[in-house]
């Protein structure tokens, strides 16, 4: 679904413009700032948006719970282009709050959905489909990643529209955005090594994800999924808010997530793992061969073959993520489809 989504838009849409119109690059040369709104996996979708689209197109981004866009009176700069996502196209608060932003004087309101008669993408003026396919399971898993991939082109699109992707930019975005289904792809192969990890989770009773930059909302997805799923009380932490609260719940019993690619923040999130081994925390690392972190008695490393770049690791981290919650899931014997007390589409 994902190499449907990114070949066909970036190939012959020349980047949105199926969504934007023939008049693509004027309407998206106008947006001045850009605010998301949706519930759930696709907030934190949203929440990953804003790093891509704030360094691409240097454009503000706010991000938003829908549940709560209704119950403060939003004030909205002018040009402000509105983005709500949501896997269904029928979530009640991320459709109230796309009926009231109609209210709100925002240059355009932007649907990104998978279900094309859905209710969000009949009411909204712009339309962004992910062509994730049918999401058979409650939690949602391919609509998120496909979800990424249609945010990763927006923000792409709004950085050139700005004036700030020269062409080298644009290919280096183009080519790696092409290579995220082979990414993903070698994530799926990890399933083995994952499987015999979620071992350890089977028989706790909470766990903390940690993630630093981009990769704190795919830790608060990584933290959802075991929710949703396992039944296991997860928190996700950006990593340095640790010693603001979280780091006094760590002990030998409290496991600890971290996503931890060889980017920028390494080392940032290295030293806060380190303070989490000081107090006997276990670990259990997402990161790739050249992170350099070695596995021992407390510490468990699951090496991403293929990390992807700034647009694509997102998506890529969050798969051992997924698959970490769904063996878990089996392991214990929770029904991964259809977990209790959720449904697939929250319409009331
Ligand atoms: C939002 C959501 C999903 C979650 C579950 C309940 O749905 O919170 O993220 O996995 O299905 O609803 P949507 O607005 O993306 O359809």
């Amino acid at each position: 679904a994902v190499a449907e989504t990114l070949e066909e838009r970036v190939t012959h849409d020349h980047l949105l413009a199926a969504a934007f119109g023939p008049d693509a690059e004027r309407l998206l040369a106008e947006v001045e700032g850009v605010h998301i709104i949706a519930c759930g996996t696709s907030y934190h979708a949203g929440m990953i948006a804003r790093y891509q689209i704030e360094q691409l197109a240097g454009l503000p981004c706010n991000v938003e719970i829908a549940s709560e866009y209704r119950y403060r009176d939003p004030v909205v700069p002018e040009r402000h282009l509105f983005v709500c996502i949501s896997q269904s196209g029928e979530t009640a608060d991320t459709l109230a709050a796309l009926r009231l932003a109609g209210e709100k004087g925002y240059l355009a309101r932007l649907a990104i959905c998978n279900v094309p008669e859905s209710s969000m993408v009949r009411e909204s003026d712009l339309v962004l489909m992910t062509r994730a396919g049918p999401e058979i399971g409650v939690a949602s898993t391919k609509a998120f990643t496909t979800q990424l991939s249609a945010l990763a082109l927006l923000a792409l699109a709004l950085g050139k529209a700005h004036g700030r992707l020269d062409a080298e930019a644009e290919a280096n975005a183009v080519a790696e955005l092409r290579a995220l289904p082979t990414a993903i792809e070698a994530a799926l192969e990890l399933d083995g090594p994952i499987e015999k990890l979620a071992e350890h989770l089977v028989h706790r009773h909470h766990a903390l994800f940690l993630g630093r930059g981009v990769h704190y909302p795919v830790a608060m997805e990584g933290a959802l999924k075991l929710k949703e799923i396992s039944y296991i009380h997860a928190e996700a932490y950006a990593a340095g808010e640790l010693k603001h609260g979280p780091l006094a719940l760590v002990d030998e019993d409290m496991p600890i997530i971290a996503v931890a690619p060889s980017d920028a923040l390494l080392e940032k999130i290295r030293s806060n793992l380190e303070e989490v081994r000081a107090r006997g925390g276990e670990l259990i690392v997402f990161s790739d061969a050249e992170s350099g972190f070695l596995p021992d008695e407390r510490t468990h490393v699951i090496a991403l073959p293929r990390a992807g770049g700034p647009l694509t690791a997102p998506a890529i981290f969050t798969i051992p993520l997924q698959l970490l919650a769904y063996h878990v899931a089996v392991h214990k014997g929770t029904d991964v489809d259809k977990p209790r007390n959720l449904a697939k589409s929250v319409t009331v």
